[in-house]
Protein backbone atom coordinates (compact mmCIF):
# COMPACT_ATOMS: atom_id res chain seq x y z
CA UNK A 1 0.00 0.00 0.00
CA UNK A 2 1.25 3.48 -0.96
CA UNK A 3 0.83 6.20 1.67
CA UNK A 4 1.33 9.98 1.94
CA UNK A 5 1.18 11.99 4.94
CA UNK A 6 -1.94 13.69 6.52
CA UNK A 7 -2.34 16.72 8.69
CA UNK A 8 -5.01 18.71 9.02
CA UNK A 9 -3.41 22.67 10.48
CA UNK A 10 -3.81 22.88 14.17
CA UNK A 11 -7.30 24.19 15.86
CA UNK A 12 -7.61 25.14 19.70
CA UNK A 13 -10.99 23.94 21.29
CA UNK A 14 -11.94 27.23 21.16
CA UNK A 15 -11.36 27.84 17.72
CA UNK A 16 -13.20 24.02 17.11
CA UNK A 17 -16.63 25.52 18.80
CA UNK A 18 -16.42 28.70 17.31
CA UNK A 19 -16.01 26.46 13.88
CA UNK A 20 -18.92 24.17 14.69
CA UNK A 21 -20.92 27.15 15.77
CA UNK A 22 -20.53 29.05 12.56
CA UNK A 23 -21.05 25.60 10.51
CA UNK A 24 -24.60 24.90 12.16
CA UNK A 25 -25.35 28.11 12.22
CA UNK A 26 -25.25 28.29 8.27
CA UNK A 27 -26.56 24.92 7.73
CA UNK A 28 -29.98 26.12 9.88
CA UNK A 29 -30.02 28.54 7.17
CA UNK A 30 -30.97 25.99 4.50
CA UNK A 31 -34.47 25.37 3.18
CA UNK A 32 -35.76 23.05 0.34
CA UNK A 33 -37.29 25.65 -1.39
CA UNK A 34 -40.37 24.77 -4.19
CA UNK A 35 -40.04 27.75 -6.17
CA UNK A 36 -37.24 29.20 -8.15
CA UNK A 37 -36.45 31.91 -10.56
CA UNK A 38 -35.17 30.88 -13.77
CA UNK A 39 -31.39 33.41 -12.51
CA UNK A 40 -28.76 32.03 -14.48
CA UNK A 41 -25.62 30.19 -11.88
CA UNK A 42 -22.46 29.92 -12.86
CA UNK A 43 -21.22 26.85 -14.56
CA UNK A 44 -17.90 26.55 -12.28
CA UNK A 45 -19.96 26.79 -8.76
CA UNK A 46 -21.97 23.53 -9.84
CA UNK A 47 -18.69 21.98 -11.01
CA UNK A 48 -17.22 23.07 -7.89
CA UNK A 49 -19.65 21.57 -5.79
CA UNK A 50 -19.89 17.91 -7.76
CA UNK A 51 -15.97 18.22 -7.27
CA UNK A 52 -16.43 18.64 -3.32
CA UNK A 53 -19.57 15.52 -3.27
CA UNK A 54 -16.92 13.82 -5.69
CA UNK A 55 -14.46 13.45 -2.45
CA UNK A 56 -17.16 11.79 0.26
CA UNK A 57 -16.07 9.15 1.97
CA UNK A 58 -17.22 5.41 0.11
CA UNK A 59 -16.79 1.84 -0.35
CA UNK A 60 -13.42 1.04 -1.58
CA UNK A 61 -12.80 4.56 -2.87
CA UNK A 62 -14.54 3.14 -6.20
CA UNK A 63 -16.64 6.41 -6.02
CA UNK A 64 -19.92 5.09 -7.11
CA UNK A 65 -21.52 8.02 -8.46
CA UNK A 66 -22.59 10.04 -11.44
CA UNK A 67 -23.70 13.90 -11.54
CA UNK A 68 -25.76 14.34 -14.79
CA UNK A 69 -25.82 18.65 -15.09
CA UNK A 70 -29.07 19.64 -16.81
CA UNK A 71 -29.25 22.90 -18.53
CA UNK A 72 -30.78 22.22 -21.72
CA UNK A 73 -34.44 23.42 -21.93
CA UNK A 74 -35.63 20.67 -23.85
CA UNK A 75 -34.24 18.00 -21.64
CA UNK A 76 -35.48 19.48 -18.95
CA UNK A 77 -39.06 19.99 -20.22
CA UNK A 78 -38.87 16.08 -20.87
CA UNK A 79 -37.77 15.59 -17.14
CA UNK A 80 -40.70 17.49 -16.20
CA UNK A 81 -43.03 15.66 -18.62
CA UNK A 82 -42.01 12.11 -17.13
CA UNK A 83 -41.65 13.30 -13.82
CA UNK A 84 -45.11 14.82 -13.81
CA UNK A 85 -46.25 11.60 -14.71
CA UNK A 86 -45.16 9.55 -12.36
CA UNK A 87 -45.98 12.42 -9.76
CA UNK A 88 -49.38 11.99 -11.06
CA UNK A 89 -50.11 8.21 -10.56
CA UNK A 90 -48.47 8.72 -6.67
CA UNK A 91 -50.83 11.54 -5.96
CA UNK A 92 -54.06 10.10 -7.72
CA UNK A 93 -53.72 6.57 -6.55
CA UNK A 94 -50.74 4.79 -5.57
CA UNK A 95 -49.86 6.98 -2.54
CA UNK A 96 -51.34 5.13 0.91
CA UNK A 97 -53.51 7.52 2.79
CA UNK A 98 -50.91 8.51 5.68
CA UNK A 99 -48.34 9.60 2.77
CA UNK A 100 -50.49 11.74 1.50
CA UNK A 101 -51.65 13.34 4.78
CA UNK A 102 -48.09 13.85 5.67
CA UNK A 103 -47.35 15.63 2.97
CA UNK A 104 -50.00 18.11 3.69
CA UNK A 105 -48.06 20.06 5.09
CA UNK A 106 -45.62 20.65 2.68
CA UNK A 107 -48.07 21.65 -0.07
CA UNK A 108 -46.45 19.12 -2.75
CA UNK A 109 -48.67 18.21 -5.90
CA UNK A 110 -48.05 16.77 -8.82
CA UNK A 111 -47.00 19.62 -11.08
CA UNK A 112 -43.25 20.49 -10.56
CA UNK A 113 -43.27 23.32 -12.86
CA UNK A 114 -39.95 24.02 -11.22
CA UNK A 115 -38.16 21.21 -13.14
CA UNK A 116 -38.21 23.69 -16.30
CA UNK A 117 -38.23 27.00 -14.20
CA UNK A 118 -34.64 26.45 -12.27
CA UNK A 119 -31.46 27.44 -14.16
CA UNK A 120 -29.81 23.92 -13.85
CA UNK A 121 -30.88 20.16 -12.46
CA UNK A 122 -28.36 17.75 -10.87
CA UNK A 123 -29.48 14.13 -11.29
CA UNK A 124 -27.38 11.84 -9.01
CA UNK A 125 -27.08 8.70 -10.15
CA UNK A 126 -25.67 5.24 -7.97
CA UNK A 127 -23.39 2.94 -9.91
CA UNK A 128 -24.50 -0.39 -8.38
CA UNK A 129 -21.50 -1.87 -10.98
CA UNK A 130 -18.90 -0.36 -12.41
CA UNK A 131 -15.80 -1.09 -15.20
CA UNK A 132 -12.49 -1.06 -13.21
CA UNK A 133 -9.18 0.13 -14.98
CA UNK A 134 -8.45 -3.76 -15.96
CA UNK A 135 -11.60 -3.46 -17.84
CA UNK A 136 -13.67 -6.40 -15.62
CA UNK A 137 -17.20 -4.93 -14.80
CA UNK A 138 -18.17 -5.78 -11.29
CA UNK A 139 -20.12 -4.64 -7.94
CA UNK A 140 -19.19 -1.56 -6.31
CA UNK A 141 -19.56 -1.55 -2.27
CA UNK A 142 -22.18 0.48 -0.19
CA UNK A 143 -23.29 2.37 -3.32
CA UNK A 144 -26.07 3.86 -1.13
CA UNK A 145 -24.10 5.08 1.50
CA UNK A 146 -21.70 6.39 -0.17
CA UNK A 147 -23.77 8.51 -2.71
CA UNK A 148 -26.33 9.44 -0.32
CA UNK A 149 -22.93 10.93 1.84
CA UNK A 150 -22.02 12.75 -1.53
CA UNK A 151 -25.24 14.09 -2.45
CA UNK A 152 -25.27 15.53 1.54
CA UNK A 153 -21.81 16.78 0.84
CA UNK A 154 -23.61 18.14 -2.87
CA UNK A 155 -26.59 19.77 -1.35
CA UNK A 156 -24.34 21.59 1.38
CA UNK A 157 -21.29 22.58 -0.98
CA UNK A 158 -24.34 24.36 -3.38
CA UNK A 159 -26.41 26.15 -0.04
CA UNK A 160 -22.81 27.24 0.93
CA UNK A 161 -22.34 29.20 -2.47
CA UNK A 162 -25.73 30.56 -1.68
CA UNK A 163 -27.88 28.61 -4.11
CA UNK A 164 -31.13 26.80 -2.81
CA UNK A 165 -31.97 23.10 -3.28
CA UNK A 166 -34.81 20.70 -4.34
CA UNK A 167 -34.22 17.23 -3.30
CA UNK A 168 -36.77 15.58 -5.77
CA UNK A 169 -37.74 11.87 -5.91
CA UNK A 170 -40.18 10.93 -8.46
CA UNK A 171 -41.05 7.42 -8.35
CA UNK A 172 -39.76 5.10 -9.97
CA UNK A 173 -36.91 7.53 -12.04
CA UNK A 174 -36.32 4.97 -14.27
CA UNK A 175 -37.03 7.83 -17.57
CA UNK A 176 -34.08 9.32 -15.99
CA UNK A 177 -31.31 6.86 -17.85
CA UNK A 178 -33.22 6.98 -21.33
CA UNK A 179 -33.29 11.05 -21.37
CA UNK A 180 -29.87 11.65 -20.23
CA UNK A 181 -28.20 8.54 -21.63
CA UNK A 182 -26.88 6.09 -18.92
CA UNK A 183 -26.42 2.42 -18.68
CA UNK A 184 -28.95 0.32 -16.34
CA UNK A 185 -25.83 -0.58 -13.96
CA UNK A 186 -26.53 3.30 -12.75
CA UNK A 187 -29.60 4.01 -10.76
CA UNK A 188 -31.05 7.71 -10.42
CA UNK A 189 -30.84 8.33 -6.76
CA UNK A 190 -32.12 11.53 -6.35
CA UNK A 191 -32.91 14.48 -8.64
CA UNK A 192 -31.69 18.05 -7.06
CA UNK A 193 -32.93 21.18 -8.43
CA UNK A 194 -30.61 23.91 -8.62
CA UNK A 195 -31.01 27.80 -7.89
CA UNK A 196 -32.10 30.93 -6.92
CA UNK A 197 -35.69 31.30 -5.10
CA UNK A 198 -38.33 33.78 -6.57
CA UNK A 199 -38.52 37.26 -5.23
CA UNK A 200 -41.54 35.79 -3.07
CA UNK A 201 -40.85 32.60 -2.44
CA UNK A 202 -42.17 31.16 1.03
CA UNK A 203 -41.40 27.69 3.07
CA UNK A 204 -43.32 25.62 5.12
CA UNK A 205 -42.79 26.73 9.21
CA UNK A 206 -41.37 23.66 10.11
CA UNK A 207 -38.60 23.09 13.08
CA UNK A 208 -35.81 20.58 13.62
CA UNK A 209 -36.28 18.13 16.38
CA UNK A 210 -33.67 19.27 19.35
CA UNK A 211 -30.23 17.58 20.66
CA UNK A 212 -31.78 15.32 23.56
CA UNK A 213 -34.42 13.79 20.35
CA UNK A 214 -32.01 12.86 17.73
CA UNK A 215 -29.10 11.79 20.08
CA UNK A 216 -27.84 9.78 22.99
CA UNK A 217 -24.50 9.87 24.52
CA UNK A 218 -22.73 6.17 26.19
N1 LIG B 1 -42.20 12.57 -4.71
C1 LIG B 1 -43.39 13.32 -4.46
C2 LIG B 1 -43.91 13.16 -3.07
C3 LIG B 1 -43.07 13.64 -1.94
C4 LIG B 1 -42.63 12.73 -1.01
C5 LIG B 1 -41.93 13.13 0.08
I1 LIG B 1 -41.41 11.78 1.48
C6 LIG B 1 -41.63 14.51 0.27
O1 LIG B 1 -40.92 14.92 1.40
C7 LIG B 1 -42.08 15.43 -0.65
C8 LIG B 1 -42.80 14.96 -1.77
C9 LIG B 1 -43.21 14.80 -4.84
O2 LIG B 1 -42.09 15.20 -5.17
O3 LIG B 1 -44.17 15.55 -4.85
Amino acid sequence: METVPFSLPPTSDDEALAASEDFYHMMKERRTVRDFSSTPIPDDVLENAILAAGTAPNGANLQPWHFAIVRSAGIKSRIREAAEAEEREFYEGRAPETWLKDLDHLGTNAEKAFLETAPALIVVFQKNRMTRPDGREDKTYYPKESVGIATGMLITALHLAGLSTLTHTPSPMGFLNEILERPPTEKPFVLLVVGHPTSDCRVPKISKLPLSEISSSH
